[in-house]
Formats: structure tokens, sequence, C-alpha cells
């Protein structure tokens, strides 16, 4: 018998999308349909989403230039940008488009977005600040660049190894990044070292004994709907003789390839360092180096486009965020003396009034200054300008009225206690015409406490900008379930506004809306179920009550408090098992700097009760807790979603300002928290009955740590928590090393610098409160969707319209 003949079945229609799709990857990735492994088919979706970009930038790039418009420049050396394609298929409008045109060629979109590397070229919050800015400032039509470095190896990967952080190197760019384009053409001269010649007529002129070269990598940022396409340029380093051959051929073949090491040594790691000072030589040295490459870049534009570096301040407007970049003040003032013959007065008014500061935290520790020694060695011209900015300032300082000699010392951009240093942030500060803090309590401690002597001097010069967060991430794209419901509700007009999310108010009234706004918060909390059992082997129940602090580990965050809650908690449970206890998660995700012993010890304690909790029947279903290791930026979008309950119980006036805190109240989450930060603000926007605030305030902090705080005691009077704490001490947590957090526990009876002890029956209470709001099902989604109705206004597009208008004149 012969084979019937059988027709192939007609293939579904190709878009024309899904042709282009193809063609790209036949022709730019080099694979036909049936050998494109996934991370092809990645590729080529980018790489044709990319084209249709690069149109748009284009377009924004000459539609500013005819303007002559004035552009943002945002110096930092973190962006914490994250996974691409879903951000920018969203505010392209493409998402179901490119979807269909994959799903016909067999690849699941969804599936592929899920292996773009997530790119982490930042710590934390300030990192991804930088990275929602961006996107805010493409999403309302501002001009602007941001400037960083394109570090090899970004945040590290964390993994926990019975229990303990190990930290990897992550390797984002291994097979390299389809976003980015190289551009040879803007690349600078970057020096070190060296020694400052004077000549006859009285200039100056820096003869750095070593260089590298800063090359440009752009990466498009889509704002949303399409808008305007605005770079993120990050540098990368290279030395000029990539080889020595003359060694090479003489058999030193390690030698012959040192300069290309050093060069790229800059551009290797981000220091992990959230919130404390890196104190490296090659960490100026980056700060240098980046700053010197943007500072040389925007200066090139601006004379290219406008002719007259006068010109300068009504052009450009160079935002630095934190003090990491601070020496470009000294670099500006550099180029502008030493390359443009500009008289040193006038370089300092034109440098003022170009860049503004943004100042990320009060720590002591994370002010950073740098041996005035290292500092000569490495930028000898650079501290003979920094010394000469210093001798204007502080005659100013002398000549204003009732300046103490203290209050002088306090303003020097040298500190002369001990080892003498450049302070970053008074460099910052003096060579700003602004200076922002990320939150009203913030910015009225900067006055009050590290600021107050430049305060004085400079009254006008500090401002609040409270930070906001890009809805387009943190709701639109990482709650799609949420986002069509609200849209359902209220219409589509909250995409372009989030102002808008205010007319859900009413809906918290509304039965049968809290019911669809339960089941979709519902089936977000059954999604993070089945991959934290498919990822870490652990069942959660979807009904219990997700609790979630999710922030990098530091003692200030006060994670420990959180556990040491749960500890109490599983005590509590264990005795009276005939109570109605509300069943909960703990959920806990963070990474700790690699030199911080006390945040690590923190992390192991975590697991250690995890492993405790998780693995004791008596407390059955009533209590899970889960650390979850490698926390990023696709983590936190998986995350957020799905919490009920977000944590942010900093000691109150540490933390600046708090981000995951907007995020979670604009995905329906209530927060638990201190009067610290952007809490407050939230408070006040939410309104007292939808949020749960417990704890000290910044001045009850402050009275207590200037007075006689006794923490013994306050740890001998809690029942509660002098049983937790010892249990802890004790071993009970770590039979394997019962003296493993001994000293950490002794910390709280002997000092108890963050408070854990004082705020802990408070918090207690607070959680009992809560437990008996999550009783109430409709009051607590009632509560839910306030916050998600009156957190609109925590939007990145509101803090970048403020910047642009008070701080920028771009708007
Ligand atoms: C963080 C602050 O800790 C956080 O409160 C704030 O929301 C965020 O900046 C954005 O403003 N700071 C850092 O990430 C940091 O590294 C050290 O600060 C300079």
């Amino acid at each position: 018998m012969t084979e019937p003949e059988i027709a192939p079945a007609p293939a579904p229609a190709r878009s024309p999308l899904a042709d282009r799709i193809v063609d790209t990857l036949i022709h730019r990735i080099g694979k036909d349909e049936r050998a494109a492994r996934k991370h092809d088919w990645l590729a080529a979706t980018i790489l044709t989403l990319r084209d249709e970009i690069i149109d748009k930038w284009m377009a924004s790039t000459r539609q500013a230039h005819a303007a002559g418009a004035k552009r943002v420049y945002y110096l930092s050396l973190e962006f914490l940008i994250g996974r691409l394609l879903r951000d920018a298929l969203s505010n392209l409008g493409r998402n179901a488009e490119v979807g269909d045109a994959l799903a016909v060629l067999g690849v699941d979109l969804a599936e592929i977005e899920e292996i773009e590397p997530d790119a982490a070229l930042g710590n934390g919050g300030l990192g991804r600040l930088a990275a929602c800015f961006m996107e805010s400032m493409a999403t309302l039509d501002l001009p602007a660049y941001g400037y960083g470095i394109r570090y090899v190896n970004g945040m590290f990967r964390q993994r926990i190894d019975d229990g303990w952080q190990v930290e990897l190197p992550e390797t984002w760019l291994a097979h390299g990044n389809p976003w980015e384009f190289e551009r040879r053409e803007s690349a600078y001269f970057v020096g070190f070292g060296g020694e400052v010649i004077g000549n006859e007529v009285g200039h100056v002129h820096w003869k750095p004994a070593e260089a590298v070269e800063a090359l440009a990598y752009d990466t498009p940022v889509v704002g949303w709907r399409g808008k305007r396409v605005n770079t993120l340029r990050l540098w990368s380093a290279r030395a000029f003789d990539p080889i020595r051959l003359d060694a090479f051929n003489a058999g030193d073949h390690i030698g012959a390839l040192a300069g290309q090491v050093r060069a790229e040594s800059l551009v290797r790691v981000l220091y992990p360092s959230d919130s404390s000072a890196a104190g490296q030589e090659l960490r100026l040295r980056q700060e240098y180096f980046f700053s010197s490459a943007s500072i040389q870049d925007i200066v090139r534009r601006h004379v290219q486009y406008f002719g007259d570096i006068r010109t300068l301040p009504d052009k450009a407007a160079i935002q630095l965020n934190d003090t990491h970049p601070a020496v470009s003040v000294a670099e500006l003032m550099r180029l502008l003396i030493d390359h443009h013959d500009l008289p040193f007065d006038e370089a300092w008014e034109i440098t003022r009034k170009t860049f503004g500061y943004t100042n990320h935290t009060l720590l002591p520790e994370a002010l950073e200054s740098w041996p005035l020694p290292l500092f000569e060695r490495l930028l000898p011209r650079h501290m003979q300008l920094i010394y000469a900015i210093n001798g204007r300032v502080l005659r100013e300082a002398r000549k204003s009225d009732g300046m103490s000699d203290q209050a002088v010392a306090a303003i020097s951009l040298i500190d002369e206690n001990g080892e003498r240093r450049v302070r970053m942030a008074n460099l910052a500060f003096v060579g700003s015409h602004s200076v922002n803090g990320v939150a009203a309590l913030h910015t009225a401690l900067m006055k009050q406490t590290v600021f107050a002597d430049l305060h004085r001097l400079y009254p006008a010069r500090i401002n609040n900008k409270t930070n906001g967060i890009t809805p387009r991430r943190w709701l639109m794209d990482c709650n799609p379930g949420l986002t069509a419901l609200v849209r359902d509700a209220i219409g589509a007009e909250f995409c372009d506004d989030t102002a808008k999310l205010q007319s859900l108010d009413s809906f918290s009234n509304d039965p049968s809306f809290r019911e669809r706004f339960s089941g979709v918060k519902r089936s977000n909390k059954v999604g993070l179920s089945n991959f934290i059992g498919e990822s870490m082997g652990l069942r959660l129940d979807p009904d219990a009550l997700f609790d979630v602090q999710i922030k990098r580990v530091h003692e200030y965050k006060r994670q420990l408090l959180n556990i040491i809650e749960t500890v109490a908690l599983y005590d509590q449970i264990r005795s009276h098992p005939e109570e109605d206890w509300t069943p909960r998660v703990k959920i806990f995700a963070g990474k700790a700097a690699s030199s911080y012993h006390n945040a690590k010890l923190i992390i192991k304690l975590a697991n250690d009760v995890a492993k405790r909790v998780n693995s004791d029947p008596s407390v059955g279903g009533l209590l899970k807790v889960a650390f979850l290791p490698n926390y990023n930026v696709s983590l936190a979008e998986r995350i957020i979603p799905a919490a009920d309950l977000s944590e942010q119980i900093s000691t109150a006036g540490m933390e600046a300002s708090g981000t995951g805190n907007m995020k979670f109240a604009l995905n329906g989450a209530l927060t638990i928290g201190t009067l610290d930060g952007a809490n407050i603000e939230i408070k006040e926007h939410v309104g007292d009955d939808n949020i749960v605030i417990f704890g000290l305030t910044a001045d009850e902090v402050a009275a207590k740590r200037a007075g006689s705080y006794r923490p013994r005691e306050v740890i001998e009077g809690s029942r509660e928590l002098s049983q937790a704490v010892n249990a802890i001490a004790s071993g009970v947590f770590s039979p394997d090393d019962p003296s493993r957090y001994r000293e950490l526990m002794n910390g709280l009876y002997d000092h108890d610098w963050f408070m854990v002890a004082a705020d802990f029956d408070a918090y207690t209470a607070a959680q009992r409160a809560v437990d008996a709001r999550w009783a109430d099902q409709a009051g607590w989604q009632a509560a839910a969707i306030r916050n998600v109705a009156r957190v609109g206004w925590f939007s990145s597009d509101r803090t970048i319209g403020e910047y642009a208008r008070e701080i920028w004149g771009v708007m």
C-alpha cells in the first residue's frame, strides 16, 4: 500500500513582525528556526524591537538638538535596571503583538522574558531609584542622559549554603548584551597620578603618569507609550596599548597584558557597599574614571552644539546621585580653567549653577571621605582646585555671623580630625546650587545633623524631593492582574497619571470589587507559592498572611527585630495552640555586604529559624519562614504583587526614604512600619486607618541615645522578648554551634544602637493588631484597596517633575 498523500497543515499566518523576528534570527544571530534555542529567540526579539526603538531614539535626539533644549545628566555609580524586555515591550504597547508573533513561531514570550539576565549594576535603593528616574525622564519627554559604569560583574549572586550567604560573581554580559551599542567615537582619555606643571603665563597643566581610555556603551531607555527614548551611557575602560608586544615577544606573556588588566579592573566590579564606605583606592579610581569621562562628554557636546562653554548652566543640569560622582565638581573646574581658560571665579559660578546633589543616607559610615595623601597622589590637580574652593568657602564662612571655629571646621572640605581626609559630601554640597534629601524627614534631619553648618551658611540650598517609583514596572508590568482589575473599575487614565488611581477609593466599599481584588492577590500568592515550592521545596498556604521583608540586610533596617518577633510568635503558638492564630508566612530576602559580619549572621539566623520552624509539626500550617536567595529586581517583581504585609521597620531617623515601601502599597499590601523615611508620607496619603505604625519616633531615638537607655532592663522587663533573645543566644536555633548568636544577642543587651529592644513590645502589639485586622477580611481588603488608590503620588513621574521644575529648570 502506498502512503496516502497528506497535504501539510496550513501554517498559521505569520505577521510581518514574525517575519522580521525570523529574519533577525537568521541574519544577525546566524540560526534558523529549527536550530534556535530560547536565548537565540530572546536575542532576536530584542534586536527586532531595538530596531524600532532606534528610530524613536534618533528622533528624540534630533528634536532636542533642533530645539536647543537643556539636557539633564544623571550621574550615578549605580543603575539597578533589571530586565529590560518586558518593560520596553509594555512601554511601546507591543506586548500582545510580539507575544502573538512569537506564539506563531512556537515561542512563549513569558519564557524568553524569564531568561533575560537581570542587569544588577547597583546595590539597592539608590541604584534602583536611578533606574526609575531614567524611565520617568523618558516618560516626561525630558532630554536626559544617565551616566554610569558598565561593570563586567555587577551585584554578586547570592547563594545560601547551609543558611550562610555565599557571594558568587554575576556574569550578565557573558553572552553579550543585545540592548547596547558601542560608541567608538565617544572615547576619552582619563589620567591618574603624575604632576602639575605651571608655565610662565600662570597656566597650569596636569601631566598624568598613567591613563586609560573610557569607551561609551549606550542603552536606549524607552518612556511610557514610547514617547521618547533617552540614553543610558555606561563607560568601559581600555588600555591605550592593549598589549605590549616588546614584552610579549621577550617572553613576558602576562606582563605584556598588565596595562589592559589594570584598565579593566576599573570596570570589573560594583562595590557591594550599600550604606557603607568602601575605603579602597580602586573605588576612588572608579569614581574619577566615570566622572571624568562623563564631564568630558557633557562639555564636548555642549561646545559642539552651542559653541560657548559659558552657557553651560543654561543647557546642562548635572545631578550627582550621592557623593560617588562628587569629584565631578573638581573635574568640571579643571576643564573650565585649564582647558577653556576661564578665570577661577567664573568657572566656580558656572560649576555651581550646573550641579545638583542628592543625598541618600545620613549614616556616618556612608559619608565618603578620602585620605588626603591618596587623593593628592591620584589627582594632584584636583587637590589643588579643592584647596582653592575650600579657601573661598571658608572665607565666606568666616565672614558670616556667628560661625564658630567648630562650625567652620565642619564646613571645611578637609577633615582635620586625625588623619586628614577630603570630604566628598562637603565638596558636592558647596559645588551645587541644590542639595536635596529624598523624603521630608530625611531632608529635615539633613538640616539638623550632618549638614547643619553648611545649611546655616547656605540656607536656601537644601530642599526635599520625596522619592518615587515607576508605576510601569512596579504595577502595570509586575502585576497585570491588578492592573486589569483597576482598569475595568476606573478606566485606563491611571496608566498615564497615577494620581487618577484616587477614583478607586470608593470601590473599597464595594463587596464584589473587594472579592475580585482579593482574588487577584490570591492568584499572585499562588504564583509565588509555586515558585517557592519549585525553587526551595517549601510548601506554603496561599491563604496565609504573606508578611514580607525584602531589602538589603542591614542592622538599621532591623530584620533582626522581625526575626526575634518570629521566634516569640513561634513560642506563643506552641504554648497556646488552642488560640485562634493567624496563619502567617514570613518571607525574607536580601543581600548583605560581603564584609558586613552582623548582616551575614542575621541571614544565617533567618535561615536557622526557618529550618526549625518549618520542620516543627506543632506549629503546623500556622507559621512558615522563607528566606529567598539572591534578591534582585526580578525577584522583587515576583514577590511584591503577592504580599499582604510590607515590613518597613527601620530605626526611626535612619532610613532616608525607602522605595520598597511605595511598591508594596501600590500593589495592595498594608504597611507595618515606623515613623521613618517616606513611611511618614505614605501614612499621610493612605490615612492612619490604613497603615500600622508603631515604635519610637526619630526624636525619641535621638533622646534615648543621648540619655541613659538601658536595653538590658528593657529586655529583662519583657517576658516575650527575653525568652526569644535567650533562646537564640543559647543555641536553640543553632544546636550545631550553640554560641553562634551569643555575641549578636549580647549586642542587644549592651548597647542596642538600633533600638530593637526598645521597639520590641510596640512591634509585637502592632503585629497582633495586624492579626485582628486580618480576621476581618472585608476590612483588610478595603484598606488594601485604599492603599492602591491613595499612593499614586509616589510615582517617580511626580518626583521627576519636581526635580525638573525646581532643580533643573527644564519644565
Ligand atoms: C538608599 C536609602 O537607604 C533609601 O532609604 C532610599 O530610599 C534610597 O537610597 C533612594 O533614595 N541609599 C542607598 O542605597 C545607598 O547606597 C549610600 O546609600 C550612599
